[in-house]
């Protein structure tokens, strides 16, 4: 790599997370930025990342937008540790569990976060509540962690789960209510929390969550 790689995020966002958690996992020189322009919907960034969204990276003069875009290339042209098994079934099956958060989970929970400090809206939190559970009774069907989701190494799907595993927990409290997590479930989530690397990206944002709710409450 010519020049070090910038982050482009945010650190309430669990996608950033992914890409921030992939980085450090494979030890790649990066700086992190926020958006230039200070939001991802400033037009300066927007000039930069035509798609408008957080994360993207700018890597040897090209810029990427999409979490999974990103870690996939990562994963590519930084091979050790190894997040993606070599065999196409089994690599498949973990895709498609990655999938699954961010076409079913993350989707249920960002519902959430306009209703955050907002009381008269605790049927909407409350409905809202039920749709996540809904997709986290299946997860708990699609996962078998041992203990990670490709086995006996952390892989690119428990990467993409890590904070929001959390984040619901943390989100749904805020308004007093709580997800249907299953102990299975709940055994994954603390094995990756006992992983050094991933309990320090997880702890950050965790911290920028309860910042943000704060903001939120008062
Ligand atoms: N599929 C995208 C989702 C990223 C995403 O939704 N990011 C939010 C912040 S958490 C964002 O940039 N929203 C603005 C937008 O997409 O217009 C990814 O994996 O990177």
């Amino acid at each position: 790599m010519s020049q070090p790689i910038t982050l482009y995020a945010v650190p309430e966002s669990t996608y950033c997370a992914r890409v921030r958690l992939v980085l450090e996992l494979k030890s790649i020189e990066y700086i992190e930025e926020r958006p230039v322009g200070g939001s991802y919907r400033s037009e300066d960034y927007r000039r930069l990342v035509p798609a408008g969204s957080v994360p993207a990276i700018q890597i040897n003069g090209t810029i990427l937008h999409d979490s999974d875009a990103i870690v996939e290339l990562l994963e590519d042209l930084f091979e050790e540790p190894q997040l993606r098994p070599n065999d196409a079934f089994d690599r498949a099956i973990l895709k498609s569990i990655t999938r699954f958060h961010d076409t079913r989970l993350e989707p249920a929970l960002r519902r959430l976060f306009p209703l955050v400090g907002n009381s008269e809206k605790i049927e909407d939190a409350k409905e809202s509540i039920e749709v996540m559970n809904e997709h986290l009774d299946r997860l708990d069907v699609l996962v078998d962690a041992r203990p990670y989701l490709g086995g006996e190494t952390l892989s690119l799907a428990d990467c993409a789960y890590a904070t929001t595993l959390f984040m619901m927990d943390d989100i749904a409290n805020s308004m007093s209510l709580a997800p249907r997590v299953s102990q299975k479930i709940r055994d994954w989530r603390n094995t990756l929390y006992a992983t050094d690397v991933v309990r320090q990206i997880i702890d950050q944002n965790r911290a920028a969550i309860a910042a943000w709710v704060a903001t939120k409450l008062n």
